[in-house]
């Protein structure tokens, strides 16, 4: 999220693509509610089926999904033919948005209603009232990311709020909303497969930053790998681990995967569902760490090596977790772990200890920082504040030096001390915004609510896009132009990232010898902290000042296209808007797309899928098919269809039907009609697991476990493909046929 939800109450124009707040966010939503009725913002929606959301919206598009790029193609047409889009703005603070117009210019609206199925009017009436209200805040969720092509999209939506002028802006901005409750923080801390804490790459640099930080031999660290080189190569993600066991494509490492140890997902959450069962199968060991019974030792017919490990809930732990607006909240412990079960850390701790690296996992705690060199302070560790500060001292990519414990629990103990609007304490918190949102450069920096925005001081949260990639590319300039000076910055317009070799002259200072000693590198490894201290001095973030990228040179498409999803209805479309081909070591896996796409699945396949969320389950659905009153309300899983559909093949409301995937795969679930879907469609909830195929496992589950409610796994029919950037499955945009059971 650039801004944030409060924020949004300063919006005059709220768009939202594939995101259903009403049901997701409901208390978020109300933000939204609030723009409506105080500021008068107009509501519009863009979503293949009339959500909850879209009945309080002023402007409903029923896209076809998958066709998003092309309806922002078709209104950024729209914006450069009117004159609508920020002349200045693009001149100062975009790179490459000649290429998008030149790109726009293609997508008439009559070529935008033929491929998303949204009528032309549509199209014109929603770009008049969004480019003409402004500041308009642009909102997403997983309706845009769950795609082949969703790392497209999640690039398209900033390009069209950067064509209005609307980044930077209070009331403007790109809100992605973001999932569970922490995911922010999870996803700062990297439990990904590609990164590092903080976003630092598998460069030997960072990980010798790590290493020094953790004050761990960098060999012992590499030792950890099968080979050197593995170290700096991508692992599996949790879409696809399971083709590490079952090797159907072919994978990029020396053995299979032979253990799965499941710490906090459902598992029945990852598509191709059918697959994940036939690799827990063939799994030497299976560990689930978990409140509830995870469905992963349920689906599978393993008989021996399978263990939960009852894990204890957040309620009954203590720590610091992340909003999705990038803010930091204490959270405090609310009953001890009840019977045998153990915190997340113990059992970390323990498999530490068991594996015998206990000593080199918990330095970190203990380590503090001297001459600008990090060093062992002291001996024992206090759980959670050691892991707040050691979090505080070594993540500068994202600014999380200011969120120090101490600060953290104030502002836990002063929540009524803050504007909900502008995140600004009020007395004892007065300085600080309400979670000191990221970045929060030092300690005495009140974080920043509003990324981007060059009109306010650095020093209350001002800044200007990271200079992430040099200061030029092929004699264009990179770095902000002349007038995008961030306010009472010293430095005018644009410069570079700061670096130890560069501080003094772009910055006009002068360092003493001792300074330069004990300054790092460059801002992101500067433990000294001088970088950051001598950059908001000037008023200026140590990050740089330049353009925002609407053209990426090292991305598989430089500005964003428009690729049919790989099983479309629209084979015809395929044909003009092919997918990529087919990319091999894919995060240690081939992954198809051309090989998929070739073939016309729609003929025999013919009803678009798409999945999503129900208000009273969230994802794989065990916590609350645990509960007997939540599992009351939806006891049943089911396939919403419109009548007119159901109607071509004998259905009946409440009808069980057969649900078949261009897989192979099948589920049977019960048919409940709606007209929220269009006839070519259906929608299925994912939150159910429990029977797989038409087979119920009941008796899999643990004595005295089986939740209230199980189901069918929506998962076990969505259909092959994975975002060519991020791999996230394409379970937004499938194929499948129906009949009556
Ligand atoms: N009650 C509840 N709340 C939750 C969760 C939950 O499981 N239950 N999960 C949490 C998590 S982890 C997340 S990530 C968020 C997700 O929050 P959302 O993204 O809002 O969740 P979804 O319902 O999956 O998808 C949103 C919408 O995208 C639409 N959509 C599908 N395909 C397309 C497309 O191609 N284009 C467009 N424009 N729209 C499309 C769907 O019809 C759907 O209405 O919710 C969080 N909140
Ligand atoms: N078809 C389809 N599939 C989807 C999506 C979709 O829209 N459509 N959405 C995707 C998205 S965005 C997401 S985020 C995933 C979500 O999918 P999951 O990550 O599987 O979501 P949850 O069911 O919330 O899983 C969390 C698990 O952690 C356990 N848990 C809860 N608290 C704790 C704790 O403190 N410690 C430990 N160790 N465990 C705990 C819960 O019991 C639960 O089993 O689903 C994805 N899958
Ligand atoms: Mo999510």
């Amino acid at each position: 999220m650039t801004n944030h939800l409060g924020d949004i109450q300063n919006s005059k124009a709220i768009i939202i693509f594939g995101a259903n707040p009403a049901v997701n966010h409901p208390v978020g939503f109300k933000h939204i509610l609030k723009a409506k009725e105080r500021n008068n913002a107009t509501l519009i929606v863009i979503d293949p089926r009339y959500t909850k959301t879209a009945a309080k919206a002023d402007l409903y598009a029923r896209i076809r999904p998958g066709t998003d790029i092309p309806f922002m193609y078709g209104m950024l047409h729209l914006i450069f033919k009117h004159g609508w889009h920020d002349e200045s703005f693009i001149k100062d603070r975009v790179f490459g948005m000649e290429h998008v117009i030149k790109e726009a210019k293609k997508w008439t609206p009559e070529k935008v209603a033929d491929v998303t199925g949204v009528d032309v009017d549509t199209l014109i009436e929603i770009t008049r009232a969004y480019a003409t209200s402004k500041p308009g805040t642009l909102i997403w969720a997983m309706g845009l990311t769950q795609h082949s092509i969703g790392s497209s999209n999640t690039r398209m939506a900033p390009i069209l709020q950067l064509s209005l002028g609307n980044m930077g802006k209070f009331g403007g901005g790109c809100n992605i909303l973001r999932g569970h409750d922490n995911v922010q923080g999870a996803t700062d801390m990297c439990c990904l497969s590609h990164s590092l804490p903080g976003y630092y790459g598998l460069s030997e640099g960072s990980w010798k930053y790590f290493a020094h930080n953790w004050g761990v031999d960098f060999k012992w660290l590499q030792r950890r790998f099968d080979t050197p080189k593995m170290m700096h190569t991508k692992g599996f993600t949790l879409a696809k681990w399971w083709q590490g066991v079952l090797r159907e494509e072919k994978i990029y490492q020396r053995t299979p995967i032979r253990a799965l140890w499941v710490q906090g997902n459902g598992i029945t959450s990852i598509a191709q569902t059918a697959k994940v069962q036939q690799a827990l199968d063939k799994l030497d060991l299976l560990v689930v760490a978990e409140p509830f019974a995870n469905e992963a030792a349920v689906i599978t017919n393993k008989k021996d090596n399978v263990y939960i490990l009852p894990t204890a809930t957040q309620f009954e732990s203590e720590g610091s977790v992340t909003a999705t607006n990038r803010t930091a909240q204490w959270r405090s412990k609310v009953v001890d772990p009840l019977y045998e079960s153990k915190t997340d850390e113990e059992i970390m701790f323990a498999f530490a200890k068991k594996f015998g690296f206990y000593d080199e996992f918990v330095r970190g705690m203990m380590m503090g920082v001297r001459n600008g060199k990090a060093v062992k302070v002291k001996n024992t560790f206090k759980w959670p504040e050691d892991a707040t500060r050691e979090i505080a001292r070594i993540i500068k990519t994202i600014g999380l030096t200011g969120w120090t414990p101490e600060r953290l629990k104030r502002h836990q103990q002063n929540w009524h001390m803050f504007d909900e609007v502008t995140l600004k304490g009020i007395g004892p918190m007065k300085g600080e915004y309400y979670g000191l949102p990221w970045p929060c450069w030092t300690e005495d920096h009140p974080g920043s609510p509003v990324l981007y925005n060059i009109d306010i001081p650095v020093m209350e949260g001002g800044m200007g896009f990271r200079a992430r990639f040099g200061t030029e590319y092929k004699g264009q300039d990179l770095l902000a132009g002349p007038h995008a000076t961030i306010k009472g910055a010293k430095v005018k317009g644009g410069y570079p990232e700061l670096t130890k070799d560069n501080i003094e002259k772009v910055l006009g200072i002068k360092l003493s010898p001792r300074e330069k000693a004990i300054m790092g590198k460059n801002w992101k490894v500067d433990l000294s902290g001088l970088i950051a201290k001598y950059a908001l001095k000037a008023g200026v973030a140590p990050y740089g000042n330049a353009r925002a990228r609407a053209y990426v040179w090292t991305f598989p498409d430089k500005i964003p296209m428009h690729r049919e999803p790989l099983h479309t209805p629209r084979y015809d479309l395929a044909k003009k808007y092919p997918t990529y081909p087919d990319k091999k070591n894919h995060y240690r896996v081939d992954t198809k797309y051309m090989s998929i796409q070739k073939t016309d699945w729609a003929k025999e396949f013919p009803i678009i899928l798409t999945t999503g969320r129900l208000v009273m389950y969230s994802g794989a659905g065990i916590i609350e098919r645990s509960s007997k009153y939540l599992a009351a309300l939806v006891p049943e899983m089911f396939a919403s269809i419109n009548p007119e559909l159901a109607y071509k093949y004998g259905i009946k409301d409440g009808d069980m039907i057969w649900i078949h995937s261009p897989e192979g795969t099948k589920i049977k679930v019960k048919a409940r009609f709606t007209y929220a879907v269009a006839p070519d469609r259906i929608f299925l909830p994912y939150h159910f697991a429990g029977i797989m195929q038409g087979v119920d496992m009941s008796d899999n589950y643990p004595e005295g476990t089986k939740p209230y409610a199980i189901g069918e796994s929506a998962n076990t029919v969505t259909n092959y493909g994975y975002d060519i950037v991020t791999q996230i499955p394409e379970t937004k945009a499938g194929l499948v046929r129906i009949e009556k059971a």
